[in-house]
């Protein structure tokens, strides 16, 4: 009888218990592929991760499967970073309220008013920031495969007491993501800005550790923050953006169709996924409408200049945090926003006549 060694020993039987019984050969076994959320199910980020699943399944005809794992299942964003980066997690969202400590180039994304009023506007304008080679740099130097990049709705202030001017933020312990940045942005405000988890937020409303937070409304309602806070308030000030990412050393050892696959199929979610931030964003406020007496305000054009002025000197904070490769992300971005608005306005002026 030939010497089978205990290894292998040791590997029939793992395999003999856990497949049933039966070994498969790892040809018939599909691969699985980890998709982690900063959010819980049925937000904007299980749309995305659940069309991604869909659609690699189908590709890879059952190959591989993607199991996701909403927030709440695996960890903070902060940690969910560290577990696409040692390879525990292959994809996840990582947005830049959290990831801009680690990659403060990123935190462009979180300036006020840097994007455009109009969502034609910025539905173009993040569809062509997919391309922007900068970002690939930016978080192949911390070990990560930077995938898509996309918006998640307007932000929306809700508050224990109304805000119409920045004078109104005086003395509002007002939550934000751990970015400095937004540290920085609520301060210009006059607000006094507290860092806190995501699962902490409703809590800290509840027992009054904070007056207030900024989500997006889908976000509101999921999290019931409307629940905790008497004012909703639109001041279109900026979008919930968000990044998807994969680990390097994952991507990088993948074979070149199932690289393909991946970029090919993030390309396909960018339209969909603005689609349905929009229904989201929009079916939520009705929710809360129906469910709370809540009182919803937006800024006008006033009220957003001031905020606007205040927010002036952030830029400089941002170049200051982000350096020489943030100032000229930012450039980018501004020089990208001009274009398409230009280029919209121009498609819309009436042709003339011959
Ligand atoms: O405020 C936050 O922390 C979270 N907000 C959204 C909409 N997504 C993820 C993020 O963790």
């Amino acid at each position: 009888m030939p010497h089978i060694p205990k290894r292998i020993h040791l590997a029939f039987w793992i395999c003999f218990i856990f497949m049933g019984f039966g070994c498969k050969s790892a040809e018939n076994t599909p691969r699985v592929w980890r998709f982690a959320l900063e959010e819980i199910k049925g937000g904007v980020q299980d749309a995305y991760a659940t069309r991604f699943k869909e659609l690699i399944e189908e590709k890879s005809q059952g190959e591989i499967q993607v199991s996701i794992y909403p927030y709440g299942t695996l960890g903070t964003s902060d940690q969910l970073t560290e577990l696409v980066n040692n390879g525990s997690v292959h994809f996840s969202m990582a947005s830049p309220g959290y990831i801009g400590k680690l990659i403060p180039e990123v935190q462009v994304l979180l300036l006020h008013f840097l994007f455009s009023d109009r969502d034609s506007v910025n539905q173009e304008v993040f569809r062509r920031l997919q391309n922007l080679s900068t970002f690939d740099t930016l978080y192949r130097e911390k070990g990560l495969k930077f995938l898509a990049v996309y918006p998640e709705g307007w932000m929306a202030w809700t508050t224990r007491n109304k805000i119409e001017k920045p004078e109104d933020f005086q003395g509002v312990k007002f939550r934000v993501m751990t970015s400095p940045l937004l540290l920085a942005s609520y301060s210009s405000y006059g607000a006094s800005p507290v860092s806190m988890p995501y699962a902490e937020v409703y809590s800290g409303l509840q027992l009054k550790m904070i007056d207030g937070q900024a989500n997006p409304v889908f976000a509101i309602e999921d999290m019931s923050f409307y629940e905790v806070t008497d004012h909703l308030i639109f001041p279109r000030h900026a979008q919930f953006v968000t990044t998807a990412i994969a680990g390097e050393e994952f991507f990088d050892n993948l074979p070149p169709d199932e690289k393909q696959m991946v970029e090919e199929t993030v390309l396909e979610l960018n339209d969909y996924i603005y689609q349905v931030q929009q229904e989201f964003n929009q079916e939520r406020l009705k929710r809360i409408q129906e469910n709370s007496s809540i009182q919803i305000s937006s800024l006008n054009d006033t009220q957003r200049a001031l905020f606007a002025k205040r927010y002036g000197p952030v830029r400089e904070q941002f170049i200051a945090l982000a350096g020489e490769r943030g100032k000229s992300l930012l450039q980018d971005i501004e020089a990208l926003v001009k274009q398409v608005e230009q280029e919209q306005a121009e498609q819309e002026q009436p042709q003339n006549q011959t």
